[in-house]
């Protein structure tokens, strides 16, 4: 098998597509934090497409690596030996494949070597967008849209002289240019919130106005926030993975990835030190992404989480698997057609009976093959995004809230550990406390509900709801999830 370095990739077999333009050529432009799965399968695709067009040589991206860790030792290893190339298999529902070096990732820079280096990364003029993938639980933004800044990680690193969080990596670096002149970049959030720009707003004004009043102004005013709607399935890659995709691409891959062949990326138009040509590559550029995201955060991703909360329950571990079961899918599309769609009002190119099938189609793929467990992790970061205001809106209306109150049964059993026929589950929770943990194990079913990630739901005033969700969980271990589904 061939490595995988700029050295290399001429010697790379013919069915492994490789950069269309000299990456020599390919000056740094962009720097992302978070070069996890996602970036790599998502924006680090449409930027290598863009960097392959005339004029567009200024947009490589440098990779960020802020948090110290094993991981972080892997990648950082994995990057510098591979030039920052990794190869990504893009899986058709038919099971056919295109496999990729995706050379856009041009530097990368670890924290592992300090934090000064980031900084300075930042700092350099030719940066002109700063974008992020941190997770929907890192932003530190509470409901009422204010930064949390009692947060121990956050008020431990505004007192350093150094910081470490993203959000005081980038206030330094803007520091910098401030002073030195480099003037604002963009900052980019590609995460999975609701208006994603104002979230991603909230945290870095925040975080800046704490630390200095005037640097925080001066932020305000000159940084662009755009908001983007980002969709495309990731799984994680296991070291099995890593074998299985290196054997098929005849690369010796450390970091390889891979996806469903679906991508969509919609970006408010709001870039203050300029931007590529993304509509030259398909990303649709919008003055207004709300609707696109309401549509994507409410139908695909809380329909991966019903599904991913209820196939667990069943047993299942993967997503293909559990649409393979008629009474899944059957709960499936009547949350996404009966439950969700009536609440939405979609953009005009989009049509909520044909999103709703392409989502069930697209969760078929049964190469992509994604975990139920990673789905259904970080709950406490996601549910309150994905689910909350449907929940909100259909007691509002006194509609049917049978399936969400089932779906949320599901999630606090899948919580306790174990599935419906007692094999283990492993849900990661990195946002939750150990007591906020041990409210699932809590005789009274219903004190999952005293979580604050269920402020705003309207469930602490629904008896009806309350009482149906203590109903289901209770018949979810006496009677098995099963049964209690075939009631619905
Ligand atoms: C998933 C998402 O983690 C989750 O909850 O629903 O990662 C999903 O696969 C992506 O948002 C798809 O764009």
């Amino acid at each position: 098998m061939t490595g995988l370095s700029n050295a290399t990739l001429h010697k790379l077999p013919p069915e492994v597509l490789t950069p269309v333009y000299d990456r020599k050529s390919v000056f740094v432009g962009i720097a992302h934090i978070g070069v996890g799965n996602f970036h790599r399968a998502h924006q680090a695709l449409y930027i290598d497409h863009i960097l392959g067009r005339d004029g567009q040589k200024d947009w490589g991206i440098a990779g960020l690596g802020i948090r110290q860790g094993r991981r972080e030792e892997e990648r950082a290893e994995a990057f510098h030996r591979q030039d920052g190339m990794f190869t990504l298999t893009e899986f058709a529902p038919d099971n056919t494949s295109t496999i990729r070096a995706v050379g856009s990732v041009v530097r990368y820079v670890s924290c592992l070597d300090g934090y000064e280096p980031i900084i300075a990364q930042l700092a350099d003029p030719a940066i002109r967008i700063v974008s992020l993938t941190i997770t929907e639980g890192g932003y530190f933004v509470d409901g009422e849209g204010h930064f949390r800044l009692d947060d121990p990680f956050i008020a431990g690193d505004l007192k350093r002289e150094v910081p470490e969080s993203a959000f005081g990596l980038v206030t330094e670096a803007l520091r910098r240019r401030r002073e030195s002149g480099a003037g604002p970049f963009t900052v980019l959030c590609c995460d999975n919130l609701q208006h994603n720009g104002r979230v991603a707003q909230a945290a870095f004004c925040g975080f800046a106005e704490a630390r200095d009043a005037s640097l925080g102004a001066w932020i305000r005013e000159n940084v662009s926030f755009p908001s983007c709607m980002v969709d495309r399935i990731a799984p994680s890659v296991t070291d099995e993975d890593i074998r299985r995709l290196d054997k098929e691409s005849g690369v010796d891959d450390l970091m390889p990835v891979y996806s469903e062949d679906f991508i969509q990326w919609v970006i408010e138009d709001k870039f203050c030190a300029g931007r590529p040509e993304f509509e030259a590559v398909g990303v649709q550029m919008t003055e207004n992404v709300e609707p696109y995201e309401q549509v994507k955060l409410r139908m695909l991703n809380a329909g991966h989480s019903v599904l991913a909360f209820c196939g667990l329950m069943l047993g299942y571990r993967k997503v293909d698997e559990a649409v393979g079961d008629a009474r899944l899918i059957a709960l499936l599309e009547r949350f996404l057609n009966d439950d969700v769609a009536p609440l939405l009002s979609p953009p005009s190119d989009i049509n909520l009976a044909a999103y709703a099938a392409q989502v069930v189609h697209r969760f078929r793929n049964h190469a992509v093959g994604d975990q139920l467990e990673r789905i259904a992790s970080d709950s406490f970061s996601k549910l309150p995004v994905f689910l909350g205001q449907t929940v909100h809106e259909l007691i509002r209306k006194g509609s049917d809230t049978r399936r969400e109150a089932f779906a949320l049964a599901c999630w606090a059993e899948c919580e306790c550990g174990k599935d419906g026929k007692g094999n283990p589950i492993e849900i990661s929770e990195p946002a939750a406390t150990d007591e906020q943990k041990a409210v699932f194990k809590d005789s009274n079913l219903l004190a999952v509900f005293d979580l604050p990630m269920f402020e705003g739901w309207g469930i602490a005033d629904c008896q009806t709801f309350r009482e149906m969700f203590r109903h289901y969980r209770s018949d979810i271990r006496s009677k098995g999830p099963a049964r209690v589904l075939s009631t619905l």
